[in-house]
């Protein structure tokens, strides 16, 4: 990275996109044809003008100053790209009511669904060899790496329609409740775009900025995306890349091969929503948690490190002990609701699996 030249990819941004207006021209007229030509060639130059004069605020000056500080990339090439930038008002709808937001019981309906259970038994088929070699590997449940592909993309088939490039703009200087985080995005973004050689404006991803199959934020990207197929790139549209991508996540986050995710609790005691408070870390033993009053419906290791989660089911408020896996999978996405999505899809695409005899 140090010492490579501060060039992006893209040297054919000058064509506008939009809709140039289309001059009738008869066969025989060059005059005309020169013309038409010299009037989009105006076009072109003004709308490019445009673009570099267009929305640079002091904000975003500042930040190019930084970059080109911290990592000498070229101040007018870093114009130019965020010039491009349009930001979209729908990213903020879209980052201010998050899904996981919603109570339990709707977000399981919309992602522990029979189509993604079906569509996991598919993937897993057609990718069992890969899968099992990435398991091995990384320690990782087959179920786990497939399951996190089933909540993110529907196992790649929706990956974004956002370009990159406009959610993480829009976020890091249109949004300041995350600010920081999405200008750090931006910046790892800027890098990994200069390291693999992307066009910054065509990347499509989440409302977020989160890229490929396993929706990885461009600062995960940089640090646990790995070439899984051995291609000599790490490519997070190709499949294998995204499955040992996600098992690498995983492990790096401390990921315990064989250990357990969550222990449906029984009884919560009259402390449960205190020791929910607590937080999704496990942190409390889980002879302490018996303690004081929580009694797990399943046998789990008294020594071991627990948290005590909650969400609303259909019936009301449901409790279980969060162990450090499913704390690992927390750190894919901070949602209570998106580790158990991710647990009980998994749970849902072995049982299929083993019913199949596969
Ligand atoms: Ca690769």
């Amino acid at each position: 990275m140090s010492g490579s030249p501060p060039i992006f990819s893209c040297g054919r941004e000058s064509v506008p996109e939009r809709g140039l207006p289309q001059t009738a021209t008869t066969a025989n007229s060059s005059t005309a044809r020169v013309v038409v030509f010299s009037l989009l060639l105006v076009l072109a130059q003004t709308i490019s003008i445009a673009e570099a004069q267009r929305s640079l605020s002091p904000e975003v000056e500042a930040f190019i100053g930084e970059m080109v500080q911290k990592h000498q990339f070229d101040p007018a090439v870093l114009r130019k790209v965020l010039a491009r930038a349009q930001p979209q008002p729908s990213i903020v709808r879209a980052i201010s009511a998050p899904s996981t937001a919603r109570p339990w019981h709707e977000f399981r309906s919309r992602n522990v669904d029979p189509a993604r259970i079906r569509g996991g038994v598919a993937f897993w088929r057609e990718h069992q060899a890969m899968l099992a070699s990435a398991s091995r590997e990384y320690g990782v449940p087959e179920e786990i790496i497939v399951a996190t592909l089933g909540i993110e993309t529907l196992y790649g088939r929706n990956t974004g329609k956002f370009r990159v490039l406009d959610a993480l703009t829009t976020l890091a200087f249109n949004y300041p409740p995350r600010a920081e985080l999405f200008r750090s995005e931006l910046e790892a973004y800027l890098l990994l775009v200069r390291e693999a050689a992307f066009d910054p404006g065509k990347t499509r991803g989440s409302y977020a900025g989160a890229i490929g199959i396993p929706q990885f934020l461009p600062s995960s990207y940089r640090r646990y995306a790995v070439d899984f197929d051995g291609d000599g790139k790490r490519d997070l549209g190709s499949v294998a890349d995204a499955v040992g991508s996600v098992a690498n996540y995983y492990r790096a986050h401390g990921w315990h091969s064989g250990g357990t995710v969550i222990v449906p609790v029984e009884e919560g005691g009259g402390e449960a929503d205190a020791l929910v408070e607590l937080g999704i870390r496990p942190q409390l033993k889980v002879a302490e948690l018996k303690l004081r009053g929580v009694r797990p419906a399943a046998p789990v290791e008294e020594g071991a490190l627990a948290a005590l989660i909650a969400a609303e089911t259909e019936s009301g408020r449901r409790y279980w002990l969060g162990l450090n896996n499913f704390y690992v999978i927390t750190r894919y996405n901070r949602s209570v609701n998106y580790a158990l999505a991710v647990h009980e899809l998994a749970a849902e695409l072995r049982a299929a699996m083993v019913r199949a005899g596969s």
